[in-house]
């Protein structure tokens, strides 16, 4: 999965990327669009690993791009290239500024910022739909097709963003390569200073984060980027010196997850143990094809296992023999956390 980091300049970005990816890219100075990955923890996967002892164990993966705001003139713009950066990402997390930044000019505004970064993101969608909709009438489109867009139109005029549009009534299909910025699941954190940290999100700005079909959490970046330069050891005991159980990786990843409805499904052997990611309601086939073409093309059943039942038994031999080895077809819909073993033939 790709989330991107977005906001305004000076807003923490490039300090939140820092401490979840434990790189150690230059803050402060804008500059060019960094990439960095992150292995989802996963304890399913560390006790399957004990397990299988495989020679390769692979944990799902969030890849972080750090993209940085317009520095100068419009304090609060997006620029021509910020904007075609942002199209290239699955997810948004926008990073609010709400610690006093001694480099910019007045008190931090978090609500007055996001209205500002989801204007742009409107302005720049709006722009694009009515566009497709001059070329399409004089094309005579597809009515349906036409009919989507015009209800995107409708909604962005009326500020508000396209995922917020039934998706029984917009025809998704239709969007396809058009790289809406408001159609992007949106993540709003919100950086605040040290002290803090353990904070919940003021009312007024949740209540937009919600109004706006978004998901919000705070964090303080700073506290992250010291939390991920301590020893594992050390962590558990800083975090609770600041009122907090877990870090911002940690909310974040689980956030995420629940936010672009995703899941894991893993597949297991000496040679790899191995976490997947799908969205909700993937059916059995098409997470086949998360693995291999062949396997979504040559389909004939998948095995499954529930990995707490897996882990109840510890071995394939002893699911079977308890009868606990399900047998689906190409339209069984995965869970999170379901053991697959694809039998195909091409
Ligand atoms: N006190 C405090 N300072 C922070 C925090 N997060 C970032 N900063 C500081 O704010 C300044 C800007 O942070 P960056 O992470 O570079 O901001 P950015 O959003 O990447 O900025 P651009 O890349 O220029 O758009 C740096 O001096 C950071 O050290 C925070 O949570 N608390
Ligand atoms: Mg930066």
């Amino acid at each position: 999965m790709k989330i991107g980091l977005v906001g305004f300049a000076g807003s923490g970005k490039t300090t939140v990327f820092n401490a979840m990816t434990g790189l150690n890219v230059p803050v402060g100075f804008g500059g060019e669009l960094h990439l960095g990955a992150v292995r989802v923890p996963d304890r399913r996967i560390d006790a399957l690993a004990r397990i299988f002892q495989p020679r390769k164990t692979i944990y799902a993966e969030i890849t972080f791009a750090d993209i940085p705001g317009e520095h100068g003139a419009e304090k609060r713009g997006l620029s021509r290239k910020a904007i075609q950066q942002i199209r290239d990402q699955e997810a948004l997390c926008l990073v609010l500024r709400a610690f006093p930044n001694p480099a910019l000019e007045g008190a931090p505004d978090p609500l007055a910022d996001l209205e500002a970064f989801h204007a742009e993101c409107v302005l720049a969608d709006l722009e694009l739909v009515e566009r497709r909709l001059e070329r399409g009438k004089r094309e005579k489109a597809n009515p349906l097709e036409l009919a989507a867009f015009e209800m995107m139109r409708a909604a962005l005029e009326a500020e508000r963003p396209v995922r917020a549009l039934p998706p029984e009534e917009l025809h998704r299909e239709y969007l396809k390569g058009y790289a809406l910025l408001t159609d992007r699941p949106l993540l709003v954190a919100l950086n605040v200073a040290e002290g803090d940290a353990a904070l919940a999100l003021p009312p007024a700005l949740a209540h937009r984060i919600a109004e706006l079909s978004a998901a919000g959490l705070v964090l303080s970046a700073s506290v992250e980027a010291e939390i991920a330069s301590l020893a594992p050891e050390d962590q558990a005991g800083f975090l609770a010196d600041l009122g907090l159980t877990e870090s911002a990786l940690d909310r974040f990843i689980r956030t995420a997850y629940g936010l672009l409805a995703l899941l894991s499904f893993f597949t297991v052997g000496k040679d790899e143990v191995r976490a997947w990611t799908i969205r909700r309601g993937t059916h059995a086939r098409q997470a086949a094809g998360r693995i291999h073409s062949d396997l979504e093309r040559g389909f004939i059943r998948a095995e499954v296992t529930p990995c707490e039942v897996f882990l109840k038994y510890g071995s394939e031999q002893a699911v079977r023999d308890a009868g606990r080895l399900q047998l689906e077809g190409k339209d069984f819909i995965v869970s999170d956390g379901d053991i697959l073993n694809i039998r195909f033939n091409v």
